[in-house]
């Protein structure tokens, strides 16, 4: 539920994490996507995520840390900035498969939940201009460490595949993605750009090949 995520992760990690997704795997409860790609890897190592070679290892995970930290954020920004004055869009995206009860509750609170949302990742004119030159950017390094290869890393999807791949989608919309698959209308200019770029279609390649079987949160 937007708004009362910082608690529920707050909660969920004693007080040491305040944000989602929050899992638990195994008997062990794990946050950050980092530590949880870690913890996946750990528990289910085939097929690897992390190259074997120690040298491409570290490369997967510094782009894996790059697009985590400097992409990201700025999706988050661009995306809540465009999709909060559509509330029907708002509620689709964060709640997409709850019932009426749910959906309600967000609506009456969004007056108060999206100005939370908006100081939470900066959301505001401003900040999704720069969201977007800080996403152009990362869509040229894309590109520059790709150099018309299929994967990031040695010949392989690994980590870094994963991590640029997932968080570009939000803006791309790619086929077959269950949150907000309509983006709304202010966004659209914004994925024609990045639709139309080698990226961009690299996006939707790995989204189709690797994503496989959805599970519920
Ligand atoms: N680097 C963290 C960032 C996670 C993050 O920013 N999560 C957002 C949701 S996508 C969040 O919890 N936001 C707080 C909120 O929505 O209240 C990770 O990858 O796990």
């Amino acid at each position: 539920m937007p708004g009362t995520h910082r608690l529920t992760a707050l909660r969920l990690t004693r007080g040491e994490h305040q944000r989602q997704p929050v899992i638990d795997l195994d008997g062990r409860r794990v946050w950050d996507s980092t530590a949880i790609i870690a913890a996946l890897e750990d528990y289910r190592p085939e097929p690897p995520l992390y190259p074997a070679d120690p040298d491409e290892r570290e490369r997967a995970l510094a782009l894996e840390d790059y697009f985590d930290e400097e992409l990201a954020p700025r999706i988050r920004r661009l995306i809540w900035h465009h999709m909060l004055p559509d509330i029907d869009a708002a509620t689709d995206a964060a709640l997409p498969d709850e019932g009426a009860f749910k959906r309600g509750l967000l609506r009456a609170t969004s007056p108060v939940g999206g100005r939370l949302v908006r100081q939470d990742y900066s959301a505001d004119e401003a900040g999704a201009r720069e969201a977007e030159i800080g996403i152009r950017a990362a869509m040229d390094r894309l590109e520059a460490e790709l150099g018309g290869g299929e994967y990031l890393v040695e010949g392989a999807f690994s980590v870094a595949d994963l991590t640029a791949a997932a968080l570009s989608t939000p803006p791309l919309a790619p086929p077959g993605r269950p949150w907000a698959p309509e983006l709304v209308e202010p966004l659209r200019p914004f994925r024609d750009e990045l639709e139309a770029r080698p990226g961009g279609r690299w996006v939707a390649r790995m989204y189709e090949q690797h994503r496989g079987v959805p599970v519920a949160a």
